[in-house]
């Protein structure tokens, strides 16, 4: 830390990045992957089925679908793709594809309604859409995008003819070597939504460096860290790649190391034990609610224990954890080694890591910022930095952070290059970051981001809605469930029930408004802004809904 700049230096020594300015993501993740010396050696793997790419069908796959897509599609550089996918090893393939014909990769929740997505094609205009079968009666008629659907396996012959455009688009290939799409370093990779500090849900930019960066600063180095090689490592995507946190592990990162990436298409307990018992997983990135599940499954499985003696390394991050579950799960589990992390979808998943040593364990951090970046905690009514010790809110710097959002500039979230995080925090004297509370209105419902704003567009469009807010509440099974504060019109009859089924018809499952409470008045500051904490605050005094 460094009193006279109020800046706090990441404790690990510098990590070389590429300079070349025309490099992008795709050639340096196979310059980093050793495709000559295990060219058969397993990357992805289906937990469903135990299918399966190796490193040269992941070379094969995304070189003749990036070729498929210039051909075909005239995807282009600047140009965007919307992935409509869920997990599945053909999800990094689809997004690296895209990256390597030089256009933009957009990516969604698979389990987003129509509105949704309709919502995302008006704001991105993407030239072509990736979807799954699942979700072909949600899509709007795209004026001038076509839509190819995405099988789950690439290794199955394409019996399917709703298939056949997509295994078209991989035979029009041209061997090995990637399009020469003219983008470089600067250039924008991918865009994924965030609330940032306020507001609706709005497009991150993320650039090739911003995605390099990731795979070098956190993903590559993070291994590093431990004796192990990475190619024996074996994780499970248990979480979903459209999300910062399971992109930049199961679709980018971990492909450069060649560890294998086992895919789950959802989350279930049952079948994530199953998988991590026959595919013999060492590596599990969570959210908090999986450990839950895990307990729980660990408290039925009872004298039979679960079958997870594999594990090697546990990770969890994307929302906070309490003392009390990290303390069940160290004891459930003890030959795990157990972190947490810290990461924005604002700073391409890069933040802070844990790392335990023999001497020191430190559970409750988030760990050590990662090389190469910067942070500072500013205090909030004066606009100092504080040292190590003192609570404010954290701040990031460096070549993580995004270029900026798609549709505002949000100056709030972005000032001088520093990322506003939204987050309080503290450094300790070793370095160590902890999460001590959220400023930002961002709600975390099992780690996904909810938007307040978002919900409350669509219920201010309700006929027999005056005026709304929401906010968030806290709960055992998901950490926070979204919760709306409703006025009625005078003599609406208008039940919760009614309310909730409303917003759940437009939105994604996991957005769904989960409580409603009905009020005479929004409480609002002189400049109009809704006072949430004001509402938050007075849950803890209501005992009915
Ligand atoms: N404790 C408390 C945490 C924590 C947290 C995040 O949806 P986004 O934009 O992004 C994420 C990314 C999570 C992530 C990425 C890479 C990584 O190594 C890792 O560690 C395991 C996690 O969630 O939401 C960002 C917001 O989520 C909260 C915090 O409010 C942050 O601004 N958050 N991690 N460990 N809160």
């Amino acid at each position: 830390y460094s009193a006279a700049a109020g800046v706090y230096s990441s404790t690990h020594a510098p990590v070389p990045l590429p300079a070349d300015p025309g490099l992008s993501l795709v050639p340096h993740l196979f310059s980093r992957l050793p495709l000559d010396a295990a060219p058969h050696s397993l990357l992805l793997r289906d937990a469903a089925t135990g299918a399966s790419l190796t490193r040269a069908d992941l070379r094969r796959l995304v070189s003749s679908l990036a070729h498929g897509l210039r051909q075909t599609h005239r995807v282009r550089a600047g140009a965007v793709v919307l992935l409509v996918l869920p997990n599945s090893i053909a999800f990094p393939i689809a997004f690296l594809a895209v990256l390597a014909a030089g256009a933009v990769a957009t990516t969604m929740n698979p389990y987003s309604s129509s509105a949704e997505i309709a919502d995302r094609v008006r704001e991105t205009r993407p030239c072509l859409v990736l979807a799954s079968r699942d979700n072909v009666s949600k899509l709007p008629p795209f004026a001038g995008a076509p839509v190819v659907l995405v099988p789950h396996l690439l290794t199955a012959a394409p019996a399917d003819e709703q298939f056949a455009p997509f295994h078209a688009l991989l035979g029009s290939g041209a061997g090995d070597e990637f399009p020469s799409a003219e983008v470089g370093q600067d250039d924008a990779a991918a865009v994924l939504y965030s609330s940032g500090t306020s507001g609706r849900s709005k497009g991150v930019v993320l650039t090739h460096r911003n995605l390099i960066t990731m795979v070098e600063l956190f993903v590559r180095f993070e291994v590093s860290q431990y004796a192990r090689p990475a190619c024996d490592n074996v994780y499970l995507a248990a979480l979903p790649m459209f999300h910062v946190y399971g992109l930049s592990l199961f679709a980018v990162g971990l492909l450069s190391l060649g560890s294998t990436v086992v895919v789950m298409n959802r989350f279930d307990v049952g079948e994530a034990v199953s998988a991590i018992h026959r595919y013999k997983v060492t590596h599990l990135p969570l959210v908090p609610p999986i450990m839950t599940a895990l307990l729980r499954a660990k408290a039925t499985a009872g004298a039979g224990a679960l079958p997870l003696g594999s594990l090697v390394q546990v990770s969890s991050g994307a929302a906070p954890l309490s003392g009390r579950l990290i303390q069940d799960f160290i004891k459930a589990f003890p030959h795990v080694d157990f972190i947490q992390g810290y990461g924005m979808t604002e700073s391409t998943a890069v933040g802070t890591r844990g790392f335990n040593s023999s001497k020191h364990k430190n559970y409750a951090s988030v760990g050590l910022l990662a090389p190469n970046m910067h942070a500072k905690i500013v205090e909030l009514e004066t606009g100092f930095c504080l040292p190590p010790g003192s609570c404010g809110e954290l701040w990031l710097h460096g070549p993580a952070v995004m270029k900026g959002y798609l549709t505002d500039e949000d100056v709030c979230t972005r000032k001088d290059g520093w990322l506003r995080t939204g987050d309080l925090a503290y450094f300790d004297s070793d370095g160590y970051l902890y999460i001590a509370g959220r400023l930002k209105d961002t709600i975390k419902y099992k780690g996904f981001q909810i938007a307040p704003a978002d919900l409350e567009e669509v219920l201010v469009q309700h006929p027999e809605v005056v005026d709304v807010a929401v906010t968030s509440a806290e709960d055992e099974e998901a950490g926070e469930i979204p919760i709306a504060f409703v006025v009625r019109k005078s003599g609406s009859t208008l039940t919760c029930v009614q309310v909730m089924e409303y917003v759940a018809k437009q939105v994604s499952p996991h957005k769904k408004v989960r409580r409603v409470i009905f009020v005479n008045a929004i409480p609002k500051s002189a400049a109009g802004k809704v006072l949430r904490r004001l509402l938050k605050d007075s849950l803890h005094h209501l005992d009915v809904d």
